[in-house]
């Protein structure tokens, strides 16, 4: 069964949560200046913030002001550990200043020491699908090599300040995201001179792999820092895992298959953990008309900052194959061809448990280093009882299939740090920037038009949450 000091518990992410966009002398980052949509309009990024517009960011479940008592709900739910990121504008407002924003990293210290205080462990992730909007317009994103030293001062800064507050932490998040359409948007930030919906900016490859090339290279020298001087600190790398299988047994599909799992999976994870570009990137390059540009000394900081350990997120799996074009499903980032043995959640991503112990498998078999499961968790729309309840046994049911193939996975021998389901309090939903798709345990009284009292409740999937971790994953009974 699970490990003794298995570190149960829940995952947000700064802009997604916090809401005090502007207070206390943050400056405005990427997801400050995107729009609300639904799953058939998309977000807009505005290059102002416009006043007919409503921006979920801003207030979003306003941890900023409830961050005590929402920590204590944690810990009621039994929580060891709540992974959570880092906003970089609340430390360096344009990402440019030499000196932080003393009120900034206060908060965090706050944060951390109430986390103490209740015996949580936190998991900070860098870097989740943020950046000062300021230094995205200036280098578009992660397209220019300066955006390296900017990244490092903020992490050496958030480094030397919390230490002996935090041990584990992630570069960043979903890394892999940045090669995809959409992803790369929302992931690398290169949004500079651009107004309209997040889905209509075209980035060439050779803009994408080049953005993402930076990132790797930061991650990897984030890696180094922590190593050589902060050996107490255990650092992860995070990529969005969606398993492909074949859609038939057409040789022709398992090869799709395979070259997508490469491409899709492994790529950015093969860099963090073996400490090189894989063998097949060269000609996926060539594929794709890309010519990276690699400064002196990048390579061997790949190689010096691989990662203590893997981790990633898991919702869905798709097929691949070469037919059936009409039969798609969609993803928070990616989508592919609709497997015909699984039903889809209400936003049309495909759930798959069994996956979940075949991604552990695969990529322990790969890698060989301990690995956590940092996001996984069910959008879904919860009925607010008269009486004040929510019965999500939808959600307990997805986690409980979940849960059961990871205990079948550590059974199979991987070696399992962790699981932190995602948005364990409700927050605004990264691609529709909706608050009415849930994910949490813990219900926050808020709508799509921004009204609400913030008041928070407890949902059935609370109790059973608690329960689950008490048991230490053995009893997964409703
Ligand atoms: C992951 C992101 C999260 C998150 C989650 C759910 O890709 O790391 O930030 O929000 O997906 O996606 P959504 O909010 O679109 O439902």
């Amino acid at each position: 069964m699970f490990q003794k000091d298995f570190l149960w518990g829940g995952a947000v992410a700064a802009n997604q949560f916090e809401g005090a966009w502007d207070a206390d002398g943050k400056g405005p980052s990427v997801p400050d200046l995107c729009t609300n949509g639904t799953r058939d309009r998309a977000k807009w990024i505005t290059q102002k913030v416009r006043p007919e517009y409503l921006y979920p960011s801003h207030e979003a479940s306003d941890f900023y002001h409830h961050y005590k008592e929402d920590i204590a709900l944690l810990a009621e739910m039994g929580f060891k550990c709540f992974r959570l990121s880092i906003s970089w504008s609340r430390i360096f407002p344009t990402g440019l200043e030499e000196t932080p924003n003393e009120k900034g990293l206060e908060f965090y210290d706050k944060v951390f020491d109430e986390c103490k205080a209740h015996g949580i462990q936190p998991l900070v992730t860098i870097s989740h699908y943020e950046m000062p909007y300021m230094l995205a317009c200036r280098n578009n994103g992660w397209l220019s090599r300066e955006t390296i030293d900017c990244f490092l001062r903020f992490v050496e800064t958030i480094f030397a300040r919390y230490q002996g507050k935090v041990k584990y932490w992630l570069t960043f998040n979903e890394i892999n995201a940045g090669q995809m359409p959409l992803g790369d948007v929302i992931s690398t930030s290169m949004v500079a001179g651009y107004e309209g919906p997040v889905d209509g900016i075209r980035h060439t490859e050779q803009e994408r792999y080049q953005a993402l090339h930076h990132q790797l290279v930061a991650s990897a020298k984030t890696v180094i820092l922590a190593h050589t001087q902060y050996p107490e600190y255990s650092i992860g790398n995070m990529i969005t895992f969606v398993v492909s299988y074949p859609l038939t047994c057409a040789p022709q599909d398992i090869l799709m298959s395979q070259q997508h799992m490469q491409q899709s999976n492994w790529y950015c994870s093969d860099v963090q953990v073996r400490g090189r570009y894989p063998y097949y990137a060269e000609k996926m390059w060539r594929d794709k008309g890309v010519q990276l540009e690699i400064a002196p000394g990048d390579l061997e900081a790949l190689q010096q900052g691989t990662v203590d350990f893997m981790s990633f997120s898991y919702y869905m799996s798709i097929c691949v194959g070469q037919q059936g074009e009409k039969d798609k499903v969609s993803g928070n980032l990616t989508g592919g061809l609709k497997n015909p043995y699984l039903e889809t959640s209400d936003w049309g991503w495909q759930i798959d448990p069994i996956g979940l112990r075949y991604a552990l498998n695969e990529a322990y078999d790969r890698y060989g280093i301990p690995l956590m499961v940092v996001e996984n968790g069910l959008g879904a729309i919860d009925q607010l009882e008269e009486d004040g309840s929510i019965h999500d046994s939808y959600r307990i049911d997805y986690m409980r299939k979940h849960i059961q193939q990871m205990a079948l996975a550590v059974e199979d021998g991987v070696d399992l740090m962790g699981y932190t389901c995602w948005g364990c309090i409700d927050l605004v939903s990264l691609t529709t920037g909706e608050m009415r798709k849930r994910y949490g345990m813990v219900y926050v009284d808020k709508k799509d038009d921004g009204s609400g009292s913030l008041q928070r409740r407890r949902k059935d999937s609370f109790y059973w949450y608690q329960k689950v971790i008490a048991s230490n994953g053995e009893d997964l009974d409703e």
